[in-house]
C-alpha cells in the first residue's frame, strides 16, 4: 500500500489531535528519564491487526512513533495480517518474554477469554486499542481506547438526511447499500447498526449488504457483486476509505458518476476514516461526499495510559476519541443525534 506523504500525516495530526477527547493528559510520551538503559526500558508487546488500509498504517505509525527507547520504551510489534490465530499467538509470545505491557488491536470481538486469562494470571496488563473485546469478565482488560463507531454511522448518516431534505429528495426514492468492514469487528458492528437504524428512520431503500474487509480490493469485489444484483443503487456506505476506493473504481468502470446529485443520475459516496491523501481529494472534487472521522492516533492516549499504570494510577477503564464529520459541501454546517453535536469540517480543492 503506497505510503503516507509527510503532508497527508500532517493533516491527520492536525484533524486528529484537534479532536482528541480532554482525556489525553499534555504530558510528554516518556516514561523514563533520558539515556536510558535496556534494563530500564518499559517492554510493551503489541499485536496489531495488519496493515489492511490506510487507518490502519497511521495507527501503527502512532504508535511506533510514541514507544520508542528515547520515550523509555521497547516495543515489541506483531502484525497479524487480519488473523485471530496470530494474535493468539503474539499474546502468548509476550507472556513467555514477560513484558511489561499487552497492547490489543483485536481484529474482531470474541474469542479472546482464555488468552486474556493467561495473561491475568502471568500478572500483565491488557490495554485494548480501537475495536473492542466481547469477553465474559472485562477484568480480563485494564483500559480500551478507541472510537464510538456507532455514533459514528449515525451521524453519517444524519448528514445524509439533512442533504436529502435539502435537495428534496424523498426518502423512499434513496436507494442505499451497505459495503460492510471486516464482519464481527466492533467498527463493522458499529457502523453497521448505526446505519441500519437511521435508514429504518428515514423509510431509505436498502438495497444490500456486502463485505468489503475494510480493503479496497475487497471493496472492489463487494461494489460489484451489489451492481449486479442492484443496478438502481444511488448511494453507497462505505464503511473505510479503502473499500470508498474500490467502490468507486467499479462504479466508474460501470459508466457511473460519482457525487451527491443523485436525482440527475449521480451515485453518492460516503465513508468512514479520512486518512489517505487519495480520499480527501476525492472530497474536494466531489466524488465522496461526507466522511466519518475515525481517529487513529492512539499512541499518545495509550502512553498516557501506561504512564498512570507506572504511576500507580487507575486510568479511566474506557475512553473514547472524540471525532468529526467531513464534507465537500459548506451546506450543511452541524450535524446532530444523540445528543452529540458536531461542526462538519469542509475539505475544498486547494
Ligand atoms: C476503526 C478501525 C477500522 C478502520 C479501517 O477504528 O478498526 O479498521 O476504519 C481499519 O480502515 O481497517
Amino acid at each position: 500500500m503506497r505510503s503516507l506523504s509527510a503532508k497527508a500525516i500532517c493533516f491527520i495530526m492536525m484533524i486528529s489531535l484537534c479532536c482528541f477527547s480532554a482525556g489525553c493528559d499534555s504530558r510528554p510520551d516518556n516514561v523514563k528519564t533520558e539515556n536510558n538503559t535496556e534494563e530500564d526500558l518499559v517492554v510493551v508487546g503489541f499485536s496489531q491487526v495488519g496493515s489492511e488500509s490506510y487507518w490502519r498504517n497511521v495507527n501503527t505509525e502512532s504508535m511506533k512513533s510514541v514507544f520508542t527507547k528515547e520515550n523509555g520504551y521497547r516495543l515489541i510489534f506483531e502484525d497479524a495480517q487480519q488473523k485471530q490465530t496470530n494474535q493468539i499467538t503474539a499474546i502468548r509470545s509476550f507472556i513467555q518474554r514477560e513484558v511489561d505491557y499487552i497492547v490489543l488491536a483485536p481484529v474482531t470481538e470474541t474469542g479472546w477469554d482464555t488468552v486474556l486469562t493467561e495473561a491475568k494470571e502471568a500478572g500483565i496488563p491488557v490495554i485494548i486499542v480501537d475495536r473492542k473485546v466481547d469477553v465474559s469478565d472485562d477484568s480480563l482488560f485494564t483500559c480500551w481506547v478507541g472510537s464510538d463507531f456507532e455514533l459514528e454511522g449515525m451521524l453519517v448518516c444524519m448528514w445524509m438526511s439533512k442533504f436529502f431534505d435539502l435537495k428534496g429528495i424523498d426518502p423512499g426514492d434513496v436507494h442505499i447499500a451497505d459495503i460492510q468492514g471486516t464482519l464481527g469487528s466492533s467498527a463493522q458492528l458499529g457502523r453497521t447498526k448505526g446505519f441500519d437504524y437511521m435508514a429504518d428512520l428515514h423509510g431509505w431503500d436498502v438495497v444490500g449488504y456486502a463485505e468489503g474487509e475494510f480493503t479496497r480490493s475487497k471493496g472492489r469485489e463487494a461494489m460489484s457483486e451489489i451492481l449486479r444484483k442492484n443496478d438502481d443503487v444511488n448511494v453507497v456506505y462505505c464503511e473505510n476509505d479503502s473499500e470508498a476506493l474500490g467502490a468507486i473504481e467499479v462504479l466508474e468502470a460501470a459508466g457511473k458518476k460519482c457525487g451527491s446529485d443523485i436525482a440527475g443520475g449521480e451515485v453518492m459516496i460516503v465513508c468512514f476514516d479520512g486518512i489517505s491523501e487519495e480520499v480527501r481529494a476525492c472530497v474536494a472534487n466531489g466524488k465522496i461526499s461526507c466522511i466519518g472521522e475515525c481517529n487513529p492516533l492512539h499512541g499518545p492516549r495509550v502512553a498516557s495510559i501506561i504512564r498512570s499504570l507506572e504511576a500507580g494510577d487507575e486510568p479511566e477503564k474506557y475512553q473514547y476519541v472524540t471525532e468529526g464529520i467531513f464534507s465537500d459541501t459548506s451546506e450543511i454546517e452541524k450535524v446532530m443525534i444523540s445528543g452529540q453535536e458536531r461542526t462538519v469540517t469542509v475539505i475544498r480543492q486547494p
